[in-house]
């Protein structure tokens, strides 16, 4: 955040009237760190085209103070689309159309959160591929296709993931 001040006086006959003017920028000293972008004008996104498990990616977008994508909208989810449509090619990975998105059931299973603590239902974006979630306790982490369907998974799985640092 940065603050300007600015002093005005203005005279009128025998009146002096001062004016301060404060102007505040609460996102001027926002850059996002290299790689990031701005996807469908609603926040920076990045795709790190590396095979990693939920905690590898989570310590990744931490890193960069960001967080692993969070679904909140329609417009949300196809910005993982956009990015699948670049056709990552990942070394290792378990899948090349899948990565994963910032929920999961670890705590309470059953229970899908999101990393930022919100209960999915409350999230704006509540879509499971029909079946899913079916894994119980083998399974506590979600990823999506480009169908953007929750489907629960191992969190030791390895794919591309996508960090997203914060809304627009
Ligand atoms: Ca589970
Ligand atoms: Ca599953």
């Amino acid at each position: 955040m940065t603050v300007d001040l600015g002093l005005s006086a203005q005279h009128s006959g025998d009146v002096e009237t001062s004016q301060i003017l404060a102007t505040v920028n609460l996102g001027g000293s926002r850059t996002p760190p290299p790689g990031y972008e701005v996807v469908n004008a609603i926040g920076f996104y990045k795709m790190h085209p590396t095979a990693l498990t939920m905690d590898e990616g989570r310590e990744k977008c931490a890193q960069e103070g960001a967080h692993i994508i969070v679904l909140n909208s329609d417009n949300e989810a196809d910005v993982i689309r956009t990015f699948l449509a670049r056709k990552p090619n990942i070394p290792h990975a378990n899948s090349q159309e899948y990565t994963f998105v910032g929920l999961h059931d670890w705590i309470d299973e059953g229970k899908f959160i999101s990393l930022l603590g919100e209960p999915v239902e409350n999230s704006g974006f509540n879509r499971w591929r029909a079946g899913e979630p079916n894994g119980g306790r083998n399974e506590n982490c979600v990823m999506v296709d480009k169908d953007t369907k929750f489907v629960d998974i191992d969190c030791n799985w390895k794919l591309f993931i996508v960090c997203e640092l914060y809304d627009l």
